[in-house]
């Protein structure tokens, strides 16, 4: 088989081409702006006949319909995905999440062709921290930012092409992911990259907010096994029961790098800030028996360290202009 993979030179995509070339016999082609978030590095070291980059815009109809006629199936991970970027310039946001959406649909229902549409659990809104419920595929959208607002208005279009044109499509609302090559202006690579720096790390108004995190390794297993045995049409909630307060992420990295547990600076909060995001992923497990594999957290942070240390000439480039840009909003 042959795989179109949009977005597959940024965190999810590049490790989804590694994970496909490592389980598979099937053949990638990236198509990838080749924007901020990009690195041409992360497909280092892959078999160049079955991963050949392209680099164009998934807005221009000229570039994805050809794409999209020549494979079998489309992994559509593209999209801008920095909540602060976000909200400090929403006009790309725009275009590229729900604009580039509508380009790949409209490209599938021309040719055919089966896509899974990678989303966000963000589109739900938050919860309360003692909320005893977890997001469900049944749960009502309520996105909060400009980034999840155009996730959830990405994933509305793909359900409407399903229904009104027939569209072979699945969904997935993952939660945060974490692990390799993801860019340093995100919370775990930034905290990090700045312990590294020895500098210390920056937590948001409290630190109390919880994400629920997953390894991107298991967030592209489970991306597997829908495209696999998936029911066309659904949509799965993808999730690791990996709830953790951001402030116990940073004593987590403080502990690795051997520093005091108090070693950090509260900054500015972000805008909106979502409180709490939670995953139920048993339609996942019980339907498609799938598993995550990264059960401890703590393991995979440090892996996640390691793989920082050892692959500093991948993110130093962009750290400085990053933390320039957080700098200019006290955070
Ligand atoms: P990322 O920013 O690291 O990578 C996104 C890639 O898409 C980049 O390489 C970028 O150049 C490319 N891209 C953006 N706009 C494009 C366009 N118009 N045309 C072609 N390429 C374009 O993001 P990520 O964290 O890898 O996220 C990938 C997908 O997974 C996104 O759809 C995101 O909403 C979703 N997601 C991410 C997480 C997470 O924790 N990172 C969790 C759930 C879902
Ligand atoms: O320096 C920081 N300090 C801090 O406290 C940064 C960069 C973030 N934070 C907080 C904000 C969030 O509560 O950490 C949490 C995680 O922040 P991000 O890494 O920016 O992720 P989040 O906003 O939760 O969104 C991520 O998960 C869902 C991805 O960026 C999205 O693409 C995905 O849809």
């Amino acid at each position: 088989m042959k795989f179109l993979i949009t977005g597959g030179l940024g965190f999810i995509g590049s490790n989804l081409v590694h994970h496909v070339i490592r389980m598979t016999d099937h053949s990638v082609t990236i198509l990838d702006k080749g924007g901020y978030a990009s690195r041409r590095e992360s497909l280092q070291g892959l078999p160049v006949e079955r991963a050949q980059v392209v680099i164009g815009d998934i807005c221009d109809a000229g570039v994805i319909d050809p794409l999209v006629e020549d494979c079998d199936a489309i992994i559509h991970c593209a999209a801008e995905s920095h909540n602060d970027n976000s909200i400090a310039g929403p006009a790309e946001f725009v275009r590229s999440n729900v604009i580039g959406t509508f380009e790949v649909l409209e490209a599938v229902r021309r040719h055919k062709v089966r896509l899974h549409h990678i989303s966000t659990d963000e589109v739900y809104g938050d919860l309360e921290l003692d909320d005893p419920n977890r997001f469900t595929p049944e749960t009502p959208y309520n996105p909060s930012s400009p980034y999840s607002s155009t996730k959830a208005a990405s994933d509305h279009l793909v359900r409407a092409w399903i229904r009104t044109y027939g569209v072979e499509a699945t969904l997935s609302n993952c939660s945060n992911n974490y692990g390799p090559r993801q860019h340093v202006e995100k919370f775990i690579p930034r905290q990090i990259t700045n312990l590294i720096d020895g500098v210390r790390p920056r937590l948001y108004g409290t630190g109390q907010n919880v994400r629920d995190w997953i390894h991107v390794d298991d967030h592209n297993s489970a991306v597997m096994a829908i495209l696999d045995r998936g029911r066309i049409g659904d949509t799965y909630l993808i999730g690791a029961e990996g709830e953790r307060s951001n402030l116990d992420v940073v004593k987590d990295l403080l502990r690795i790098f051997g520093r005091p547990d108090d070693d950090f600076d509260h900054v500015n909060d972000r805008p909106g800030h979502d409180l709490r995001y939670a995953i139920d992923p048993s339609k996942l497990t019980s339907e498609l028996g799938w598993a995550p594999k990264h059960i401890s957290f703590a393991e995979g942070l440090a892996a996640t360290v390691e793989w920082y240390r050892d692959n500093e000439e991948w993110w130093r480039g962009s750290k400085a202009e990053t933390e320039a840009k957080y700098s200019k909003v006290g955070q």
